[in-house]
Formats: structure tokens, sequence, C-alpha cells
């Protein structure tokens, strides 16, 4: 496992290098049964190749496309959220549509979302020690989030919502940070589905550590679907950084116009 390759270094490949195969799995094959209604979890979605071409691109987006966060970075693609929780409709960077979207489609993730695809993606980066609070991604969106993890494996927690409801709602990060009641080990290369009752009744967060521990088959949930085990034969693992990218379909979306006529122009 390496760090993240940066921009400069890493190998430059274009689209056309990579023959984009199609996704055939069953999604029933890949359930993380342990959790409650619904999570899956394929741990090989890229390949290295593609991983590497992924973190390439987003290292190379331009400075202003990062928000800095108090414990990670941010990019919003193709923009944020208007303050009504509304999508000004524009299509995604090819880049983040290409690899990743037909096989979304082959495994029929959004086949059931109001526009049957994901029109929104948020791409986080964590150091070591980075992390985000236990929260709730909220109302804006239909009830699913497609995980794709590059450059290094981290714990991804579960946490009751009873009784540790932060100060907001939507994607307010609350204070304080029970013990998770469930934990999935996200590899790199890897997708987690995460869906219904998973995204309605729970909050999600990522510890702020150096090192996730306690990692084996009594503790994760997903260990019976992982790909390298052996990294995590000591029960630990230190952490390096991660970058996800998290699919989403937004519910209310508007042409660029009609959100220029409710701001008030012409
Ligand atoms: O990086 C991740 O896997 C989780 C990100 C997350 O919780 C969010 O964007 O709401």
């Amino acid at each position: 496992m390496g760090d993240v390759p940066s921009a400069s270094t890493s190998t430059l490949y274009t689209l056309q290098d990579f023959e984009l195969c199609a996704m055939a799995v069953d999604l029933e094959t890949v359930h993380v049964e342990a959790l409650p209604e619904g999570a899956f979890y394929i741990s090989d979605f890229v390949t290295e190749d593609e991983e590497d071409w992924l973190v390439n691109k987003v290292l190379s987006a331009p400075q202003p496309r990062w928000t800095q966060l108090s414990h990670r970075r941010l990019q919003t693609w193709p923009s944020p959220l208007t303050n009504n929780n509304t999508l000004i409709a524009f299509p995604l960077p090819l880049w983040l549509e290409s690899i990743i979207i037909p096989r979304l489609k082959d495994l029929g993730v959004f086949k059931d979302s109001p526009h049957q695809a994901p029109n929104h993606v948020l791409v986080n980066e964590y150091k070591p020690g980075q992390g985000i609070m236990p929260h709730e991604d909220g109302a804006a969106y239909y009830p699913l989030v497609a995980t794709v993890s590059l450059g290094a494996p981290i714990v991804f927690d579960i946490y009751e919502k009873h009784g540790i409801e932060g100060p907001g709602t939507g994607a307010a990060e609350t204070i304080r940070r029970p013990k998770p009641k469930y934990r999935i080990l996200q590899e790199r290369r890897s997708l987690l589905i995460t869906r219904d009752k998973l995204y309605t009744d729970f909050l999600h967060g990522i510890a702020e550590v150096t090192r996730d521990e306690d990692l084996g088959p009594d503790f994760v949930c997903n260990w019976n679907l992982l790909r390298e085990k052996a990294v995590y034969r000591g029960g630990w693992y230190e952490r390096q950084t991660r970058i996800s990218l998290t699919y989403r379909d937004v519910l209310h979306v508007t042409k660029m116009g009609n959100a220029m006529k409710f701001l008030g122009g012409r």
C-alpha cells in the first residue's frame, strides 16, 4: 500500500488506455449481511490503473475546487447545492462519469432513483488523523450513496441515531462521538453502497485517528467480502491518505435560467 501518488508523479494514462469492462456482479452476492438494510460491498470495483488515473484527476483539480474543512478537504461536483437543496443542472466531468457511472448502471444501483443515475459527487480527502463526525446526509438526496475508495483503506463507522442527534439536521456534524454500532472496512478500489434504512435511520462517520484498530471478523461487518485480509493480520492498519468519491442523486434539479429567475435575475 503506497501513499496516494502526487498529481505530477502519477502515470499519465488517457481514458482511451483503459478497456472499460462491464460490472457483472449480482448485488445479492455482495450484500453485507451483518448490517440492517441495506449495504453492499464490492472489493474490486476499479483496477489499479484506473485508481491511479482517478487519483491523478482528483489531485490535479484547480486549487479553488477544494474546500478546506477543519478535518478533511472536499471537492463538490458539478457544484454545491443552492440554499434550498437544489442542484443547478450541469453534467458531471467526464473523469467522474466515464469509468464509474456505466458500472453503477450495470449493477442497477440507481435504477429506482428519480434520475436513474447519480448527478452529484462529493470528493473527500482524508490524511492520517482526519475524519468526519457522525452525521446523516439528509433529505436533499435520494436515500442511497455509492462510495468509491481510492489510495488507502479506512474504517467507516455506523451509529444509531437515538441519543446522539446533534444540534441540526441534514449534514450537521455532531459534537460527541459515541461508540459505533457497526464498522465497515473500505479497501482501496472498492465500492460501498449504503441505502434504505441504513441511510435514513443511522448516522455515519470516520474516526479522526492515525490507525484503525480491532480489524478482524468479530468487529468488521464486511470481513467476509474483503479482498485482502492478510494486511490486517495484526488487527490494525496505519492510516494513509484516502480519497472517497461519493455518488448521489439530488432530488431537486433546476436549469440555470430558473435559478437566476429565483434569485431575481431576468
Ligand atoms: O468519505 C466517506 O466515505 C464518507 C463521506 C461522508 O460521510 C459524506 O460525504 O457525507
